[in-house]
């Protein structure tokens, strides 16, 4: 009995230490027929007390992920890349249709609805956390 106490307080401490960001509502789009690449969404939560970035994701599922955004440019909307996703202290930041979001290339293999999707979260602070993605055709937010 003990040690399964001892056990499970180890597990606690780790995910204290692994991240300060929660991540809620991750979900990868079902690619289009005929596409091999799809967009993700989640929201992040800092409910530690610094400033801390996403620096990039990976995906066992992808062969590359990238963090994108959505910008006015010459009048045209236009995506393009961005090398850190800022999350001030307190502060929720939601990835979604239209503004940022992650871009995810050349599945590994088929992509289906419902399916989960493994994403690795790496953090400025030197930090990384694993989340699931549920694939959907309309995000959640
Ligand atoms: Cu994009």
């Amino acid at each position: 009995m003990r040690q399964i106490v001892l056990f499970a307080a180890s597990l606690f401490s780790f995910n204290l230490w692994a991240s300060q960001v929660e991540v809620n509502n991750a979900t990868v789009r079902e690619p289009l027929p005929g596409k091999s690449l799809s967009a993700g969404y989640f929201s992040l939560h800092n409910k530690g007390p610094a400033q801390i970035a996403l620096v990039s994701v990976s995906s066992n599922n992808f062969g590359a992920v990238e963090l994108h955004t959505h910008q006015m440019i010459d009048g045209m909307m236009q995506m393009t890349a961005v090398d850190r996703i800022v999350v001030e202290p307190g502060q929720q930041v939601h990835l979604q249709p239209g503004g940022l979001h992650l871009m995810l290339f050349r599945p590994v293999q088929k992509i289906s609805l419902g399916q989960q999707v493994q994403l690795r979260l790496q953090w400025s602070d030197g930090t990384s956390q694993e989340v699931q993605a549920s694939v959907t055709r309309i995000p959640k937010q």
